[in-house]
């Protein structure tokens, strides 16, 4: 296996890192091989630097190290080092959510000329869900008032739960949260609660800061589910379309320009604003502008406008390698500063655009909600004159490309169901489950890591996955990871799907009115949009008359990597499902942690996770997952059958 095989199973990205050890450029897969070998403190949670007389490391045979300086023992050390990364996570999914609120509400306000209701049947569906009156108000109106509501989750002061997950999630989870303490009443109030409970002299019990942890990952939840509602309303709720990913998208007649981040406020605008200016992309010699993304601002514009995906999170500093990027322009999150360095190398101008996110050296257009066509116009007019300065000399034309079929949200899907059953369109699903045709729904989430074999896990698990008849969506970097490898097309269906996949896409195929089959795996968006897919699992839970911890559902985030992925991974695990991450987490420095999470979670909410470095045994426990719910599921179903016969006969 050559040195470039071992760091990635994409084509495209073998090639460019070949072109890397040429010009001496070191890629992420160089440092990620620097960083060899790791410490095991570090490795195993057991390294605490919460206060100033650390790092504390614990060693459980030297007598004064088995505890930190204060007396903290490993579990409370790995407890409070798992929460803070929850805390992480929460704090950059929910103030993504908490921008789209305000810029909705300065819509409504009739602020913010650049953005518009774009699909108000969704606020009005939304309004309702979270119990506001609608009748006799203007759009606006409700914007405001949605808009202020979402804002509330993030400071209320009383003891009430959060909207967004008490009107998203089943009865049954609901008393979940509220009897074991975890339901949040503020996203920010929690945060802050949790960094209080783990202060050095605080919180010593790993049970509770756990759980504490949970109502924070709850609060994740909630700030993802109401960025995706309110995504949805300013720009449109995701429908099917067709395009196409990986580097070979890149276009060495158009000026290119990659969205990156996860941020759609100024992505969707720069998307908008280049359509209008094509002719000025013309007048400078080139055949117009290309857009493309990388990470959750791609999916973001790709679910939306169908704008092509050009890699994903470890190969984000390849695309610049093209040569062909006249302006990569980023917004928050995932972006690696190395970028800024490599660009150096090459014509590419690297755009940053958020006052919380700037690398030196860079570009820094800040984005104004007030004037976002004019900072997309300006920074679409940088990219154009960048691309007059290209280099041919240093371009590397990629052809590796595959088409995409994508922009499933979870409206899309359940408008695809009722062309088989109009009445009860989730019951096309769940019905299949009952079956037998299908073992059950997995959902694809997360990162790409430098640990391992960038989209090897991803790939390797879907297909093994499809060949064993499980429905499939994904979203984040997993999504991408499908799309680069041709994996989200009809075509792959054929190639990959078992008998009971393949038969139900293509019945569905064939009824629904598309202008392509459907693919393999169904790529519901962003990362925060695994909100969608924790919608699709309550719609399935309450169709079955269970609660989520009994739906064939499970999650797997093959190659996990930030500590928004952790803050994901653990409300998936309260909501109920198996999780199976691609790597260990630093919590076996404690047994009992170790053991919370991986065996005793399932006991309190049904769900726990699963780590597994190798694909071939993480999926074979995602399947046992599935087959020994789908198994209670018919067994309950055929008894429930029999009682309701013999009832009839009594
Ligand atoms: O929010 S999957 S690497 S891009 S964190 Fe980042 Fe992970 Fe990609 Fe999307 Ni999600
Ligand atoms: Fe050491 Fe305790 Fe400080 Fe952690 S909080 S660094 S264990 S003294």
């Amino acid at each position: 296996m050559s040195e470039f095989e071992k760091c990635t199973v994409d084509p495209a990205a073998r090639e460019m890192l070949v072109k890397a050890k040429k010009i001496g450029f070191l890629t992420s897969f160089d440092r990620a091989k620097a960083q060899e070998p790791r410490c095991n403190f570090g490795n195993s949670g057991i390294c605490c630097r919460i206060c100033l007389q650390g790092p504390c490391r614990i060693i459980p045979k030297k007598l004064g190290a088995n505890k930190g300086i204060c007396g903290a023992s490993d579990y409370t050390i790995v407890a409070r080092n798992t929460v803070r990364y929850i805390a992480g996570g929460a704090s950059a999914h929910s103030d993504h959510g908490r921008h789209i609120a305000t810029a909705v509400l300065h819509v409504g306000e009739g602020h913010a000329k650049d953005y518009k209701i774009t699909d108000s049947a969704k606020l009005l569906k939304v309004a309702k869900r979270i119990g506001l009156p609608t009748e006799g108000k203007s759009i606006n109106e409700v914007a405001v008032a949605v808009a202020s509501e979402a804002l509330k989750d993030f400071g209320r002061q009383d003891t009430a739960p959060c909207t967004w997950v008490e009107s998203t999630v089943t009865e049954g989870r609901k008393k979940k949260f509220k009897d074991t303490t975890i339901m949040p009443s503020s996203i920010n109030g929690s945060i802050a609660e949790l960094l209080h409970q783990t202060h050095i002299g605080n919180d010593a019990d790993p049970v509770n800061i756990i759980f504490s942890g949970l109502r924070v990952a709850l609060g994740d939840y909630d700030g993802m589910q109401l960025a995706t509602d309110l995504s949805d309303v300013l720009f449109g709720t995701p429908t099917p379309t067709v395009t196409e990913a990986n580097l070979g998208v890149l276009d060495p007649e158009m000026v290119n320009i990659c969205v990156h981040g996860h941020n759609p406020l100024l992505s969707q605008v720069v998307v908008d604003t280049a359509r209008e200016m094509q002719e000025e992309a013309k007048a400078a010699g080139a055949k117009g502008i290309k857009l493309s993304g990388i990470c959750c601002t791609g999916n973001e514009v790709l679910s939306r406008a169908g704008v092509a995906i050009a890699t994903n999170f470890a190969t984000q500093e390849l695309a610049i390698m093209t040569g062909l990027v006249d302006a990569i322009v980023v917004d928050v999150q995932c972006i690696m500063p190395s970028l800024r360095s490599l660009s150096e190398c090459f014509h590419t101008k690297v755009v940053t655009t958020m006052p919380i996110s700037k690398i030196p050296g860079s570009y820094h257009y800040e984005f104004d909600e007030e004037n976002a066509v004019e900072s997309a116009r300006a920074i679409i007019r940088l990219a154009i004159e960048t691309y007059k300065r290209r280099d041919p000399e240093k371009i590397e034309r990629q052809e590796y490309k595959n088409k995409v079929v994508a922009g499933f949200s979870l409206e899309a899907i359940l408008e695809i169901f009722a062309s088989v059953n109009p009445d009860n369109p989730i019951s096309v699903l769940t019905e299949a489950i009952k079956a037998g045709e299908l073992k059950g729904v997995a959902l694809f989430a997360g990162c790409n890591n430098l640990k391992g074999t960038h989209n090897q896990n991803h790939v390797e698990i879907a297909k093994k996955m499809a060949a064993n008849d499980v429905f499939m969506v994904a979203t984040g970097c997993a999504g991408q990871a499908y799309a680069m490898s041709g994996l989200l097309t009809p075509e792959a269906v054929e190639a990959y799907a078992g008998p009971g996949l393949k038969a139900f896409l293509n019945r569905i195929s064939a009824k629904a009115d598309l202008k392509t089959a459907l693919p393999l795996i169904f790529h519901m968006g962003s990362c925060v949009d695994n909100s969608r897919a924790t919608s699709l699992l309550t719609l399935m839970a309450n169709e079955l008359g269970v609660d989520t911890p009994d739906v064939p559902f499970v999650a797997s985030a093959p190659e996990p990597m930030s500590e928004k992925a952790v803050a994901i991974g653990a409300w998936n695990v309260a909501m109920g499902i198996p999780v199976h991450i691609g790597v260990i987490a630093p919590t076996t420095g404690s047994d009992l942690v170790h053991g919370v999470v991986t065996q005793i979670a399932k006991d309190v909410f049904g769900g726990y996770f699963i780590m597994e470095t190798d694909y071939a045994k993480g999926t074979d426990k995602l399947l046992a997952a599935l087959e020994e719910r789908s198994w209670k599921l018919r067994i309950r179903s055929a008894a429930k059958a029999k009682y309701a016969e013999r009832e009839t006969a009594n």
